[in-house]
């Protein structure tokens, strides 16, 4: 073999051994999924603003890891409630913790790394002014080849549907890419839009997208409501969609007249035996529900 021939496969062979060694830290380590993108995805997709890509953000990456843990389908069932506000805030401490465990073990290596963590916002408010963070996992994990990005705005894994929390790790090592995925896993079923409490996502039948109209404020509305009633987030959307091997390990397919009766029937009766664990479990420990009703968006007082 010529000596540039060999240069060539040596460095295959070594980005090959570095991907695996991640992937072996990340998943045992609490990932659930685990993608590689090569920064030029960002440039050849052209869907993020310049300012938001990962070499304008760390001019040394190379390679952006992409890191998702699911969030259980029947806590998700529940929201708004008590155990859905701890599932979400524990899957976010273990995002960001193995983010930045994952750093260091690459830094360990001679591998340069920074973590962006899970959200990058503090404030509810403060997104009612500049709706953005300065990264979006969403558009990483795409290019990772975890999942496509759907009618809903949420990432579609063929896994977890949309119930999976993401994290990005930035890094100076060039690491193999994943490939992306080419069918596009949204099914254009509108059960998101339809179930939507806010009615913050808008179906136009004209516009030629391949995503609903987003009203983000009213997104972030109802999240203040529901934070002041610690029942956050809602995530009725990534709930309902039928997209998902999670359905089938918890026998939950065909769910979407369950779903898109629920705030009707529960309107007629709280106590509606179709819906008693889930009634039950946004009886405790959030105001989730009081008077004998769930609480809507319009619905501002204090808590
Ligand atoms: C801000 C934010 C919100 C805001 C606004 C969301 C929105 N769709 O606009 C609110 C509070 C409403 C929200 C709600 C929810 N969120 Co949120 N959210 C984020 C956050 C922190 C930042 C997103 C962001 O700004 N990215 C940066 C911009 C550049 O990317 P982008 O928005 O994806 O950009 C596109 C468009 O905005 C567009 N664009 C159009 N005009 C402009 C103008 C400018 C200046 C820019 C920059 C971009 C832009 O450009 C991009 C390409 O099209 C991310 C975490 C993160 N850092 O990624 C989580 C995140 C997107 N949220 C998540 C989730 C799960 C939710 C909820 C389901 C609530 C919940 N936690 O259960 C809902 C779902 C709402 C929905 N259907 O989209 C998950 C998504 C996981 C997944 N499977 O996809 C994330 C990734 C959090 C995480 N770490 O897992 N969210
Ligand atoms: S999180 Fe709730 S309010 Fe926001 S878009 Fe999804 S269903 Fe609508
Ligand atoms: S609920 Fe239907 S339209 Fe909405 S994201 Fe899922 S598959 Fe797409």
């Amino acid at each position: 073999m010529r000596l540039v021939t060999r240069l060539v496969v040596f460095i295959l062979i070594d980005k090959e051994r570095l991907k695996q060694e991640i992937q072996e830290f990340a998943l045992s380590h609490g990932a659930d999924l685990i993608g590689f993108a090569a920064v030029a995805r960002w440039p050849e997709f052209n869907e993020i603003p310049p300012d938001f890509r990962p070499t304008a953000l760390w001019d040394k990456t190379r390679t952006v890891i992409v890191l998702g843990m699911q969030m259980p389908l029947p806590i998700v069932d529940t929201t708004p409630s008590n155990i859905h506000l701890e599932a979400y805030e524990t899957s976010n401490r273990e995002l960001d913790g193995l983010a930045y465990n994952l750093t260091r073990y690459l830094n360990g290596k001679g591998h340069a790394s920074i973590f962006l963590p899970r959200d990058g916002y503090r404030s509810l408010k403060q997104l009612l002014e500049k709706p953005y963070a300065a990264f979006s996992h969403t558009f990483a994990a795409k290019y990772a080849g975890l999942g496509t990005v759907s009618r809903s705005h949420n990432l579609l894994t063929p896994e977890f549907g949309p119930r999976v929390r993401l994290v990005s790790v930035f890094t100076a090592a060039a690491v193999a890419p994943d490939q992306v995925l080419q069918e596009d896993l949204c099914i254009n079923c509108r059960l998101c839009a339809k179930c939507c409490p806010a009615g913050a996502l808008i179906v136009d039948e004209d516009a030629d997208s391949s995503y609903y109209h987003m009203e983000t404020a009213a997104c972030v509305k109802w999240h203040q409501v529901l934070t002041k009633r610690r029942a956050y987030p809602c995530g009725i959307c990534t709930k309902v969609c039928p997209v998902g091997k999670d359905r089938e390990l918890y026998g939950e397919k065909g769910m979407s007249k369950k779903y898109l009766a629920e705030q009707a029937t529960l309107e007629k009766d709280i106590n509606s035996p179709a819906y008693k664990s889930w009634t039950h479990f946004r009886s405790y420990g959030s105001w989730a529900i009081e008077n004998g009703r769930i609480f809507g968006p319009a619905d501002e007082e204090e808590k």
